[in-house]
């Protein structure tokens, strides 16, 4: 059996980063890579369409200046293929690719508490040990692919946006169905529509989406921010969610501000584009009254754009702004006003079935050449729970998160020592510009290493009363705000059956305080031995 210091889980851009710097410690790391290339998500996202919400400049490593200095970006929002490219420059650069085994999935670790030890399996054969495994698993990467009725009699192509084929998929001339108006759908749907005959999205929930505005990278800001990057990095990392410094929200609070305040801030932030539209007030996402002003717009700028009243009262979101996570597209309403676009509400009478030929749904049968599900992700848990992973006396990971997850930090279960989870639940990841949260997980797990081999210790975990508190914690924060009020990923309720718990915790600067008193004070609230 192969021996290592760590075992990491995964080669996107947690992975990648944790294999760099353990081995800037000296310590040996193996990487296993369910695909046969690094970039995570943005391997497996390849869907027509599929480009960051967060601006280019901002959705990059930082910690080489190097690196950050070197890298060019093309556009305001980057195209997946770009930073696919991207994620390759970085295992090249930082000879990383020596260290994975792609195509190669990790099915189990278990922990034996005699050799303080994990043994990780994977579905090539492979039996490993190591002292340290890290999950870098990445949140939005285990597809939700809903059981429908009649799945498996469909003949035609079928797709999920989230494990898209590498080829480029040619819709051109046929008759396609997207069911799903997340992200992914609202992205995809405006460039599947131009190559479509005839393009039907069924909807259960309609979404607020913004526009990108998205345009190649201006030069002289591009200058600018390179110019001072680690200052720039610096003023987002204070930012609640990690980015977005140059557009920050506007503090003031709706309620007290006059209907003109209301349409210059809101029409200020439609025309700027992106996720900053909901940073307009800073009383959006805790009071019901002040959001709906922020619904309202929104539907109002849905009706100035799509021709049919109907249809647009249809995309008019009802659930509360920023409640799902806001998209960003182009043209995703004004698609619908092309005459080979039609929109399918089933919110009442859901998918009713997959036929041989198509769906059946809203009392009527659509035939089509092409399925495409955009239908998300079991986030956050989905993926590290496929692993089947067994802490102190066999206890399963599934058994101890039978009832939502719990961590400390959002770094480590109670029961699970030298298990740690990058940008797991418990921790801001998904609400954050996921890079700079995967480059501070990673960065804590490294310092927790290096100090446990400074003291001379062999294992570390979680208190159940850390944990306990920190759970407390986390739904605390959430309870104050708008967030659990819709059926959201965030919390589990997009995937039926999954515990109702809202996974992400609010707020990047505190968490990052946190987490340096909790290292400061000797690992707080962890047992190490
Ligand atoms: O997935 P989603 P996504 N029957 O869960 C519908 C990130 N991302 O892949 O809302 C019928 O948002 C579901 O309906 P409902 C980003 O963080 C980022 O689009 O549950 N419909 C919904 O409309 C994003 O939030 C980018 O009622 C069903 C859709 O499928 C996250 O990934 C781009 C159904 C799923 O939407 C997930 O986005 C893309 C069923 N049984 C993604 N089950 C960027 O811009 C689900 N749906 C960086």
């Amino acid at each position: 059996m192969n021996d290592f210091d760590v075992v990491i889980v995964g080669a996107g851009f947690a992975g990648m980063y944790m294999l760099h710097k353990t081995r800037s410690m000296g310590l040996s790391a193996r990487v296993f890579e369910a695909g046969d290339g690094v970039g995570g998500t943005w391997y497996w996202n390849r869907y027509p369409g599929a480009r960051c919400d967060i601006e280019s400049m901002e959705y990059s490593y930082s910690f080489s200046e190097e690196l950050q200095q070197s890298w060019k970006w093309t556009e305001r929002f980057a195209p997946q293929p770009e930073i696919l490219k991207y994620a390759n420059h970085v295992a090249d650069r930082f000879d990383l690719r020596r260290d994975i085994r792609f195509s190669t999935r990790v099915s189990a670790a278990h922990f034996d508490a005699s050799s303080a030890r994990w043994t990780v399996r994977t579905d090539r054969g492979d039996v490993v040990s190591a002292q340290f495994v890290i999950m870098a698993t990445g949140c939005l990467s285990s597809t939700n692919m809903p059981a429908f009725p009649g799945l498996d009699s469909y003949r035609g192509e079928r797709y999920h946006t989230g494990e898209w084929p590498h080829e480029p998929v040619d819709f051109a001339g046929k008759r396609v169905g997207v069911i799903g108006t997340g992200s992914s759908a609202i992205q995809s749907i405006p460039i599947i529509a131009r190559q479509a005959s005839q393009l039907v999205v069924f909807q259960r929930t309609a979404n607020y989406s913004i526009p990108a505005r998205n345009a190649p990278l201006d030069p002289q800001y591009e200058a600018r921010i390179k110019a001072e990057y680690p200052d720039f990095r610096a003023r987002n990392r204070q930012m609640q969610g990690a980015f977005g410094s140059a557009n920050p929200r506007n503090e003031v609070p709706a309620l007290t501000s006059t209907p003109e305040d209301h349409r210059r801030e809101f029409d200020k932030r439609w025309e700027r584009g992106g996720l900053g539209f909901n940073g307009a007030f800073n009383d959006l996402m805790i009071n019901q009254q002040a959001n709906d002003i922020g619904r309202d717009y929104v539907a109002q700028k849905i009706r100035g754009i799509v021709k049919d009243p109907a249809v647009a009262d249809l995309l008019a979101p009802r659930q509360v702004l920023g409640c799902k996570r806001i998209c960003v597209d182009t043209d995703y309403y004004a698609t619908f006003n092309a005459p080979h676009v039609e929109l399918v509400d089933i919110s009442q009478g859901g998918i009713e079935a997959i036929t041989p030929t198509g769906v059946r749904a809203a009392g009527r049968t659509f035939d089509f050449d092409a399925l495409v599900f955009a239908t998300g992700f079991d986030a956050m848990t989905g993926s590290i729970l496929k692993v089947d992973i067994r802490g102190r006396d066999g206890l399963a990971l599934k058994d101890a998160w039978s009832a939502g997850p719990r961590t400390y930090l959002g770094l480590n279960v109670a029961g699970f020592p030298n298990l740690f989870t990058i940008s797991g639940p418990g921790s801001p990841s998904v609400l954050t510009n996921m890079i700079i949260s995967i480059e501070q997980h990673v960065d804590w797990i490294s310092g927790c290493i290096r100090w446990m081999r400074e003291q001379g210790k062999r294992t570390i975990e979680a208190t159940v009363s850390a944990q306990d508190q920190w759970v407390d914690h986390v739904n605390a924060v959430a309870g104050m705000t708008l967030y659990p009020t819709c059926n959201s990923w965030y919390l589990g309720a997009n995937v039926p059956g999954k515990t109702r718990v809202f996974m992400p915790l609010l707020g990047f600067p505190p968490y990052a305080q946190t987490c340096e008193r909790v290292a400061a004070n000797g690992y707080e609230g962890f047992a190490a031995a």
